[in-house]
Order: C-alpha cells, then structure tokens, then sequence
C-alpha cells in the first residue's frame, strides 16, 4: 500500500547488528544488509539527509558457545569477528557511517541508563523463577545450554529453547531428561529474580502503531498481528549470565541484560559514538530523538518481533525516542536449495568469495533474488548466468560497444549530435524518466522491481544502438551517426548513475571510462535523467566492466556445497531410529506402565504452535487433558469421538504452559507418515490394554 508522505527532515537507516561469533555469509546479506545499502546510497545520491548505522552484537549466548567452543574467551572471540566482519563489509561495499560494537563503553551506559529509565518510572515487574542451575559449577543455565529429550517427537538432543529435529520451541521445564551441556549433569531448579517488560501493557499502544503502517510489507504486519493477537506476554529483561551489560542495581549483582534488550540499544549507542567522532556529541539526538527523523530498521524476519514490538514498546515506555518508520524484513535466502547451516560448514562466507570474485555480481545476483516477500534460493549457476547474459551481455556489452566505436571513429571524443529522430527522441526520453521510475521503487523497498527497471534501460540501450545501426550509418549518414553515439554515450553515462547505489565499484568505474572527474556516490540521482556530457569532451580508457564467470570457476563450490549437503542427508538419514534404540527393559517395568483406551472428547490447537493439539480425554469416568504433537497430521475436529489409547500413569509435563496428564500413542514411519494407535474394535473407554 501507498504510504501517506510525512515530511521528513533526515533516514536514520539501521541494519541489524550481526552476532560477533562468526564470520558474514550470504545469508546475512540478503537479509539485512545488502537492501539497506542500496536504500542508503540512493538517498544519499538523492541529496537526502541520511545516517547509516550497524555494529557488532556481541553479548548473547550464542557468543559464550561460540568461545566456549573455541576455548577462548568471549571477549576475544568478539575482538576477532567484530573485526573481520567490518572488514568484509567494507570490501563489499556495504557502506556504514558507522560501525559499532555492544561490547563498547558508550553501549554499556546508554544500556544501563536506559534501563534505569525505565525502571525509576516504575515499568518492569520483578518475578523469582525457577531456573535450571548446575550445581557443579555453579551457573544457572541458559535455554541453549540444556539438552533433553523433546516432548513433542522424542528427539533425545532437543535444546531448552528449541527442538532442531521437530522445529517446537520449547522451555527447558518441558525437556524430558534435561542435562547441563556445560557438564553433563542433571540441572536442579534454583529460584533467581528477574525483571520483567510487561508488553502487555503496551499491547494498546502498539497495535494502535502498527495500524498506523499500513504500508508496511505484508510478511512483516502478519507475523506482527498474529503476535498482537495472541496478546503479548511479560519478557525477561534479565538473564543470570556473566558476559552482558551487567543489570545497574545492588540487587541484580551478577545479573546481565537479556541480549535482546540491550542489542537494540546498540543502533543509538553506535550514533552516539559516531556523534563522538563528528566532535558533536549531542548530534545523535537529532536523528533519535526528534519526530521528524525517519527511522528504518532492515533485518531477517526472525528480529521482526523485536524490532517490531519489544524495541518499540522500550522506546514508547522510555518517551523521547522517535519509534520506526518502517522495518522492511527479509525473508530467508536458503542454498542451491537447502537452508543454509554455519554449523555444518554449509554457507558461502562473504571472505571467502571476496577472495575468488568481484563484489559487485553478487550484489547485483543478491539483489534481485532478494528474499523480499518470500524464501529466496541462491544458486552458483544462476549467480554466473545472472553475471554473464546479463550484467555483462546487456549492461558491460553496450557500455564496451560505444566507448570503442567512439574511440576508433571519434578518437575518444564525444561527437556533435545534430537533428533527433524519434528513435533519438525515444532513447533520451528512457533516459529522462529512469531516475524517477527506479527511484520509486526503492523509496518502497521494491529493489529487485527497481533493479529490472535499471536493467531495462540497459536492454533499451542496447536495442537503440542495433536500430540505428551506427556501422552502416558511420559511412553513409555520418550526422545521425555522431548523433547515435552522443545519445548512446548519454546512456552510459546515466547508467553510470543508475547503477550507482547497486553496483557501487562498476560505476566508478565506468565513470573514469567516461573521463568524468569526480565519483558516481556524490552525483545527483535525478542528474541520470540529463544528458550531460558535452560535444568534445574527452573519454578514458575503455575496459572490460564484468569479466565472464567460468564454469570452471565456480564447479569446486558447487561440489563442495553438494558434498556436504550429502553429509546432512546421511546424518538426518542415519537419525532414523532403527527397530531397537533403547536398552532392554523387565516385564515388571513393562508392566509399571498403565496403557488405557481413552475417548477424545474435546480437541484444540495449541496457540505460537503448528504441531501441538490440546485434548481433553475420558478414561473411564476419568477425563484429563493431554498435549499432544500431532497437528500436522490430525485436525481437533476429526478426533472428538474418536478412541485412542494413552499412557495414563505418566508424570503429568507442562508443555508451552499446558500441563499435560498422560501420552497418546502414535506410529510414524520413515515416510513420516504418522497414525494414532487406536483399538480395532469398539472397546469401552478406560478398557485396559495388556
Ligand atoms: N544479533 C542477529 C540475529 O538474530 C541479532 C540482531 C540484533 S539487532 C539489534 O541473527
Ligand atoms: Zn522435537
């Protein structure tokens, strides 16, 4: 939907802040990066007011495992990725004003302080909770470091916060069995206050807000809407962590801020530090805190709930803060057809292609197979074709055909133009509106739209020099030849310009072909529209602008990547639980378990879940209720009614808040087929089953 145009007076542009504990891939790119870069070189051409912001996320979890993993300590496992991910990015175009990092002094204040904000004005309750605590080495355990068996499909290594085999979220009181992945031991529960963010309170506020966006892209209002209609629950704030923001208060000792809270504070504290080195301290508040900043914040769709809800509800408890204009999530970029997996090597790392490949084509690749609204899959193949039939078939082959006839029929000079015949008139009239038509589409993050419309300009070039037929007209019509070649170097010039915020290292490039002096970043996009360059002004050199990609050159990545997607499919493969996976039991234990038929009588789906039913039962004059994960094969209205048979005598788990009194038993086989066990005949419910 067409958005209603606010003035406003600066972009304040953010991408999100990557963990620190690992290197970029392509996925990152496509997600949170590469859009907002161009979004911010086009306004930035567009003479716009525009402040680009990111840095490091260097608390969290996944920062102790990765450091935990390597033997180091967090601080040094975020020293060493904070730095080689600038570096990539810088090499990749990816042009932040300013490039923080959460580990910083500034962040850990700005964090502190606006925590105390919030809690001096009374906002966050305080709760005691039961957490799983290693006593061995004294440490309260984080979801992700407890392992268990998971509840929903029995995969005996899910984590506390998630089952990777399943996809359920869980809660670590849900796993079966937890053990400490620090130590192997069973975790006991220890009672720890936290503090909490009442979202709930801001559900009115915020949906008020977000009503206010109809504009915004589709993908991102339903995830939000569907969390605003499940109601928004309290988030802890406060993590028993030692590598964090440490919570400001006597009675929070060796309590951290959950990553989540501070994180985001990491857009303002990197402008301040970017204020700092502008010698103007206070300049950060022009783009945080006055009304009249647009504020866009581009991430993966997994942050849209915290940029969307939780970081909005901190800024509108706060006050003061300017909230996001809008927050254009990506969706997933899988590879060569499987979602990609850093743990298992199966990623393209930015580094690693920087070393083999231009930035530019995989901008250009990247960009318009953007995971906009939908998955996205990148593939080696289409990343050399979109290269070679395209940027350099279409764009580099248009650009290399007039800079060289102009060189050997006009000794590099751009020729006098006479008369304009419609096919003339046509072309200058492309070039007119171009600036316009691809600038609207990426004032709405509609870059691949924006990008095929500046492609088109290049297919239209390319089309008018073959119709007037310089080669022919050179001899026999030499007016209308010099004439061709002005328009077609007119072209190339705008192209130049239109290709400025996509393909920032071409443009340069064929700027200095062009032999205009300056750089393509501080032209005027609007300035594309006209043609500028004068009758006798001298080019430079031509150049070849988009070397082909060999098959050669890309073969030992697409074996690599098939080699280690044939080891996933072998592991998933080897899961596969053959006939006999656990010890062997006593008839006596066999016969502790108390196997009943049961009836269905009531059946629901389980809220925030796709696989759980929530059912309540009768075993004989008995009813209970069970959860149980079968939705993705069953749906509640077929089973009321319908006979089942249940474990009745086992100890009652709480599943997503639910407490759950017994266990269905089902069949599923490796099709994945599922079928509930249910007697063949019409036995009485509460019938024993011996
Ligand atoms: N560090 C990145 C992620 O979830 C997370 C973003 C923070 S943005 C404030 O992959
Ligand atoms: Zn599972």
């Amino acid at each position: 939907m067409k958005k209603e145009e606010k003035e406003y007076k600066r972009i304040l542009v953010t991408s999100a802040l990557p963990y620190a504990n690992g290197p970029i891939h392509l996925g990152h790119l496509a997600g949170a990066y590469l859009l907002a870069d161009i979004y911010v070189r086009y306004q930035r051409m567009k003479k716009r007011d525009v402040l680009y912001i990111c840095g490091s996320d260097e608390h969290g979890v996944p920062i102790t495992i990765a450091a935990g993993k390597k033997g180091v300590t967090p601080q040094e496992i975020v020293n060493e990725f904070h730095f080689r991910n600038k570096v990539a990015f810088e090499k990749f175009g990816i042009s932040f004003d300013y490039y923080g990092r959460t580990s910083s002094k500034v962040h850990h204040q700005t964090s502190q302080e606006i925590f105390l904000n919030l809690h001096a004005k009374g906002i966050f309750s305080k709760r005691v909770e039961k957490q799983l605590y290693d006593e061995k080495i004294d440490m309260f355990l984080p979801d992700r470091y407890v392992k268990g068996t998971c509840p929903v499909c029995g995969y005996a290594e899910a984590y506390g916060d998630q089952c990777e085999k399943c996809g359920s979220s869980l809660s670590p009181a849900e796993l079966i069995e937890p053990k400490s992945v620090l130590t192997g031991d069973v975790p006991v529960y220890k009672e720890t206050m936290h503090w909490f963010l009442p979202l709930g309170r801001f559900q009115q506020r915020i949906e008020k807000w977000i009503e206010s966006k109809p504009h915004w892209k589709t993908n991102v209002l339903g995830q939000v809407r569907s969390w605003l209609k499940e109601g928004l629950s309290d988030r802890a704030v406060t993590r028993d962590l030692s590598w964090g923001v440490a919570v400001p208060l006597e009675e929070a000792k060796g309590k951290v801020l959950y990553v989540w809270f501070d994180a985001p504070i990491g857009y303002i504290s990197a402008t301040k530090e970017w204020a700092q080195e502008k010698n103007d301290p206070d300049l950060w508040k022009t783009y945080w805190q006055r009304q009249d900043t647009r504020l866009v914040h581009f991430i993966g769709k997994d942050n849209i709930v915290f940029h969307c809800i939780m970081f909005p509800a901190m800024l509108m408890a706060h006050g003061d803060y300017v909230l996001p204009d809008n927050v254009p999530a990506n969706e997933f970029l899988n590879l060569e057809g499987n979602k990609l997996s850093t743990s298992k090597n199966y990623a393209v790392w930015l580094e690693d292609y920087l070393e083999r490949f231009p930035p530019d084509p995989l901008r250009y690749y990247l960009a318009n197979n953007a995971p906009e609204t939908k998955d996205a899959d990148f593939t080696w193949q289409e990343f050399q074709q979109r290269n070679n039939s395209e940027l350099a078939d279409i764009i580099g082959n248009f650009i290399n055909r007039t800079l060289t006839f102009v060189d050997k029929r006009y000794h590099g000079l751009v020729p006098e133009y006479g008369e304009y015949d419609d096919l003339d008139k046509t072309m200058l009239d492309v070039l007119k509106k171009a600036p316009k038509k691809i600038g609207l589409y990426f004032e709405q993050f509609e870059f691949r739209k924006g990008i095929n419309a500046f492609m088109d300009v290049g297919r239209m070039s390319n089309k008018y020099f073959n119709d007037q037929e310089p080669w022919t007209t050179v001899t026999k019509q030499p007016g209308k030849c010099a004439t061709t070649l002005n328009i077609c170097l007119q072209a190339c010039r705008s192209l130049a310009i239109l290709m400025g915020p996509i393909l920032p290292f071409s443009a340069e490039k064929v700027w200095r072909m062009l032999g205009l002096d300056g750089v393509v970043a501080r032209q005027l996009w609007d300035d594309a529209g006209s043609p500028a360059l004068k009758p006798g002004h001298k080019l430079g050199q031509a150049d070849i602008l988009f070397k082909k990609i060999e098959d050669s050159d890309i073969e030992p990545e697409i074996e690599r990547l098939k080699k280690i997607a044939a080891e996933m499919m072998e592991r998933k493969n080897s899961e596969k639980p053959v006939v006999q996976t656990k010890p062997k039991i006593s008839f006596d234990d066999f016969g502790k378990i108390e196997l009943r038929v049961a009836t269905v009588l009531e059946a629901g789906r389980v809220e925030k879940t796709d696989k759980l039913l929530q059912l309540r039962i009768r075993i004989g004059d008995e009813t209970r209720q069970i959860v149980a994960g079968i939705a993705a094969w069953y749906s509640p209205e077929n089973l009321v009614g319908k006979k089942i048979t249940v474990i009745a005598n086992l100890e009652p788990a709480t599943i997503r808040g639910i407490e759950s009194n017994g266990m269905l038993l089902a069949a599923e086989d490796e099709s994945g087929q599922l079928s509930l066990i249910v007697p063949d005949r019409d036995v009485a419910s509460g019938a024993k089953i011996r």
